[in-house]
């Protein structure tokens, strides 16, 4: 008999996401197979509501409260959006401190989602109760372990349990690692905030953003702030994040066969490497095996089966956020963002298989081809789970070594922003790449004022819903014909999900 299983919430994720699969039963044991999954945002936000009717210059300041992972993402849409609209390019300054401001948050982000989100998922917290070494974070953690589970009445170990039980990794010794990591990720996340800060003034939510480059000077000072900490950064990143990536590829290479999904992806593209539009991450769509230059013109949202009142599916520059709660047949507060009418996945996968594919001697052809050698797979296999860990370190690497180069092509003491004046009216779209994927801003200004303002956000597109064709978003997609080896324990599906490593709160704006 089929069987509904749920994940409500799903946790280690930022937001309100609840995955509901109808499964069929395998022969033999407790095992089942997804045939149909829906992905529900629980929640409606309304950022671009609240846009309406205010003055453009708010926008990168209200955008930013989006989220508070990803929030220079944000604000450099925002600011794209607006130098459009204003017929303004950043000073080479702007340019690159906006880019040194966005890959902190970037290594950030992604040290976030494999450390604290998604590597519990296949580390078994509680080797902690064997360890027997002299770590003093290990001993403490040992120790809490210890006395939470002894307390039976208290609810246990959170963050790290309750969870599902499943395969998770047997040696004491890589799990116990992988724990000390997880503190000492912690501590990285804080250097990178810092170097955000640097030049963005502040983070979360920098104050120094704006359309034409940034308030902040360059100061020699600066320069070298934001540097010693890049050097942190590096060592992290290549002696603990990257290695440990390959260490949980080489124990479970079956992840590089589970949660494929439609197999088709896009990239806005970021990064300015100069004013000709060449980026370091490029634009493009992988679709059908194909490389395509990317056209903004094909993109749309639909929200036949999302809260919001019926309409065809609209650019985003015709876009409404009309809500509807309750709307018959619908189930989630996430429209179904479509290029072309295909769902495609957005995110560090799709980034690097665009780089990868593009043929122009981009960054990823080296450090993908090496990878796929240490752990005997082909590059196709990188569109799994395993794989969108493995390409999110990836890229994380090579943005640092990048971001040196950044540095060095400053113009100390040389202003970072361009002078403008705003139009009585206008409209700009600022296409960046978020670290979770393509993200989009669309502004409308009309008597200087914001006519109209819409988002679409990288989780938008991963986590969407069906469309009017039925089709089912990138995650849904990836969760069917998934096998659960016990449906009370559906382990394989979390794993499915934060693989694309989703946020909510973005998603439903
Ligand atoms: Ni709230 Fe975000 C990123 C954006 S996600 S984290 O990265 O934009 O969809
Ligand atoms: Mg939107």
């Amino acid at each position: 008999m089929s069987q509904t299983v749920t994940i409500s919430p799903l946790t280690r994720i930022e937001g309100h996401l609840a995955i509901h699969t109808e499964t069929e039963p395998q022969p033999g044991g407790s095992g089942v197979q997804v045939t149909q999954a829906h992905c529900e945002g629980e929640m409606f936000r309304g950022l671009e509501v609240i846009l309406i009717g205010r003055d453009p210059l708010d926008a990168q300041q209200i955008t930013q409260r989006t989220c508070g992972v990803c929030p220079i993402s944000h604000g450099m849409a925002s600011v794209r959006a607006q130098e459009q609209a204003y017929g303004i390019r950043p000073v080479q300054n702007g340019r690159l401190l906006q880019n040194l401001i966005a890959s902190a948050n970037y290594f950030h982000s992604h040290i976030l989602h494999f450390y604290q989100l998604a590597a519990l998922d296949f580390v078994d917290v509680t080797a902690v109760l064997n360890y027997g070494g002299s770590d003093r974070t290990l001993l403490k953690l040992k120790a809490w372990a210890q006395s939470a589970l002894d307390r039976k009445d208290v609810f246990p170990v959170a963050p790290f349990l309750p969870r599902y039980e499943g395969d998770y990794v047997s040696s004491t010794e890589i799990n116990c690692a992988l724990l000390g990591h997880y503190a000492d990720a912690l501590k990285i996340r804080r250097t990178c905030d810092e170097m955000g800060a640097v030049f963005g003034a502040r983070l979360p939510h920098s104050t120094a953003l704006l359309p034409g480059g940034c308030t902040q000077k360059p100061t020699l000072e600066r320069i070298l702030a934001y540097r010693s900490r890049l050097d942190e950064v590096l060592a992290f990143v290549e002696d603990v994040y990257l290695p440990d990536l390959l260490e949980v590829g080489r124990q479970f290479p079956q992840y590089f066969e589970i949660g494929r999904g439609w197999g088709n992806f896009l990239a806005y593209g970021s990064f300015d490497l100069d004013d000709s539009g060449r980026k370091f991450f490029p634009a493009g769509t992988f679709i059908d095996g194909k490389w395509e230059a990317f056209d903004p013109r094909h993109i749309s949202e639909d929200v036949s089966v999302a809260w919001y009142e019926d309409g065809p599916a609209r650019h985003p520059y015709d876009g409404e956020t009309r809500p509807k709660p309750g709307k018959p047949r619908a189930y989630s507060w996430i429209k179904a963002p479509r290029y072309r009418g295909l769902p495609l996945e957005v995110g560090p996968l799709a980034r690097v298989l665009v780089d990868y594919h593009a043929g122009d001697n981009g960054w990823s052809r080296r450090p993908v081809d090496a990878v796929c050698e240490q752990l005997g797979l082909t590059p196709d296999k990188l569109v799994s789970v395993m794989g969108r860990h493995v390409t999110r370190g990836l890229e994380t690497l090579a943005l640092v070594r990048q971001c040196f180069r950044w540095l060095d092509e400053i113009a100390v003491d040389q202003p970072a922003v361009t002078a403008f004046e705003l139009p009585t009216s206008g409209r700009g779209a600022g296409l960046v790449e978020a670290p979770r994927g393509a993200l989009g801003h669309w502004l409308t200004i009309e008597d200087y004022k914001v006519q109209a303002y819409q988002s679409v956000v990288p989780t938008t597109w991963n986590c969407s819903p069906r469309d009017s064709k039925g089709q089912s978003g990138p995650v849904e997609k990836a969760l069917e014909g998934t096998q659960v080896a016990n449906a009370s324990q559906p382990i394989e599906l979390g794993r499915i999900v934060r693989s694309f490593d989703p946020c909510l709160a973005c998603a439903v704006h």
